[in-house]
């Protein structure tokens, strides 16, 4: 039986899966390009208020698009982050979906469904360039001279241009295809998490050779020695493949803008994961100086061009109207993460967090909440909106974009919230959940974090985690800075928020 299904957005009936033909007989669906920042908090942008930076690219997307003032990354670190926006699963369901190491094995399995290859159902050609960190190959076969599979395209990438996991991890080299790039045969890559490499120096014990940036006090940062800057693991060998850390964001932009003019003829989904503004911030000397605020806030600017590179490929190829643009972070800020790079002391009033508490890591609502701004010319009109959105409903809102049915098994944690992500539902989910060291719900005004003993993580102290033996409930109407604990005036909205969370992890399922 064939279904009817009807493209809301689109305007279009169509039989079966997707045929959406404009009158000139192109496809008429939207290209999806996802921009997704590191690290880049709620306050950091000039679009969201920041004043010592000026982000005049993702400006011109925000005031042209919609810029969402309520909308969260899944998780207040990098990898359950992404690994919840690329399969609609809560992260916090799986043990393994951690902070990932660079030699970590594919967290994603190729058998799970997941957003990338619903789109390849959906017709588009699909890419991730950037960041990547949710780990590649297998017990098996993890060779990093060699073809490293599983990856981007067993999850359903057609192409990849990847940073295996962080600026500050090793390898420090990007994979193409799932192959190191620029790699002599006769000077093999080697890595380890565990030991290091005899005769390797490290930054540990070699401070003369870090000079570039030095790890903060106190602090790991300590291993392998890459162009003047230690990281986290050790590696030897690769040199002719090693990135250039102040080179990354031209690498991997070119690659974007790559990407964008191969596939301009036909509908593309392009996942662009930025390294800026992560550790280590070696910005390009062009934009050194940009800012008063030294390597994190030149960061921004860089962070900056980068999207305003994608914005002109679009344009100069007359596809910027029908693409939808999404600009986001993978999680709050952070200001000291492992580098005397200055940024504490150079940050004067800028507030990266904007009037949220907390940051990166962290329970409190700048771990999570973060810039949001969905442009797409074509279809939607431009403004602001407080509905309560989640990266989690990438997977179920494209999906629905594109009339594709998810499989019982898809996107367990996904909801179709198209309406609110293109601007004409102003309310959005019911409630969102947040994963940090505990879990977190936002339901209406309130935010709950459940009680959860713990260790802060480095570089924050435990006030600033949220990490607390206590429930917490702030009604975040009166009180966006989450100061005073409501939680024993308000013992029912303790109970029905508790529960929300108690029944999301009780139930595999929620969309
Ligand atoms: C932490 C690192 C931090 C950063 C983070 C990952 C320490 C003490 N801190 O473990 O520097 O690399 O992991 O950031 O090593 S994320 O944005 O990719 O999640
Ligand atoms: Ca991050």
């Amino acid at each position: 039986m064939k279904k009817i299904i009807y493209f809301p957005l689109l305007g279009t009936a169509v039989c079966g899966n997707f045929a959406v033909h404009a009158a000139d007989g192109k496809s008429d669906q939207p290209n999806v390009v996802v921009i997704l920042a590191d690290d880049i908090g709620y306050g950091d942008l000039s679009a969201y208020g920041a004043h010592r930076v000026k982000t005049p690219n993702v400006d011109r997307l925000a005031s042209n698009g919609v810029r969402f003032t309520n909308a969260h990354a899944v998780a207040a670190t990098s990898t359950p982050s992404r690994y919840s926006l690329l399969t609609g699963q809560y992260a916090f369901r799986r043990k393994d979906t951690g902070i990932a190491r660079g030699d970590a094995f594919t967290i994603i399995k190729p058998e799970q469904e997941t957003l990338p290859r619903m789109m390849q159902q959906a017709g588009y050609t699909t890419g991730v360039v950037g960041k990547w960190h949710l780990g590649i190959g297998d017990e098996k076969s993890q060779d990093w001279n060699g073809f490293l599979t599983p990856g981007p395209k067993d999850l359903g990438f057609d192409y990849s241009y990847i940073m295996a996991a962080t600026g500050d991890r090793v390898p420090c080299v990007y994979l193409e295809n799932q192959r190191i790039v620029n790699l002599d045969p006769n000077d093999p890559v080697e890595v380890s998490y565990e030991k290091p490499f005899p005769g390797e120096p490290l930054g540990k014990d070699h401070p003369e050779m870090l000079t570039v940036l030095k790890p903060s006090v106190n602090h790991g940062h300590d291993m392998a020695i890459v162009n003047g800057v230690s990281r986290i693991g050790y590696m030897r060998g690769g040199k002719s493949a090693l990135w250039k850390d102040e080179n990354i964001a031209d690498s991997i932009t070119s690659k974007a803008v790559a990407f964008i003019e191969k596939n301009k003829e036909n509908p593309f989904f392009l996942y662009f994961g930025t390294n800026d503004i992560h550790v280590p911030r070696v910005p390009h000397p062009r934009f050194r100086g940009q800012t008063e605020m030294g390597a994190r806030g030149d960061a921004i600017v860089e962070f900056d061009w980068s999207v305003g590179q994608v914005i002109a490929a679009l344009e100069k190829n007359g596809i910027l109207e029908n693409t939808i643009i999404i600009v986001t972070s993978d999680n709050g800020p952070v200001v000291d993460d492992g580098y005397q790079d200055r940024a504490v002391e150079l940050l004067g009033d800028h507030k990266p967090w904007g009037p949220l508490r907390g940051g990166k890591y962290s329970a409190f609502d700048a771990g999570t909440r973060v810039p949001f701004i969905v442009h797409w010319p074509a279809k939607m009109k431009a403004g602001i909106s407080n509905a309560l959105v989640s990266q989690i409903d990438m997977y179920a809102s494209l999906a629905a974009l594109n009339g594709q049915t998810l499989p019982e098994n898809a996107a367990p944690d996904s909801q179709n919230q198209l309406k609110s992500w293109t601007g004409k539902d102003k309310k959005g989910r019911k409630y969102v959940m947040e994963q940090s060291g505990t879990l977190s719900v936002i339901k209406g005004n309130w935010k709950y974090i459940e009680p959860a003993k713990g260790e802060a993580y480095w570089p924050l102290t435990n006030t600033e985690t949220g990490i607390n033996p206590e429930p917490q409930l702030y009604d975040l109407s009166k009180d966006i800075g989450e100061k005073s604990n409501v939680a024993a005036q308000n013992p029912k909205k303790v109970a029905e928020l508790s529960a929300i969370i108690q029944n999301v992890k009780n139930t595999p399922k929620t969309r």
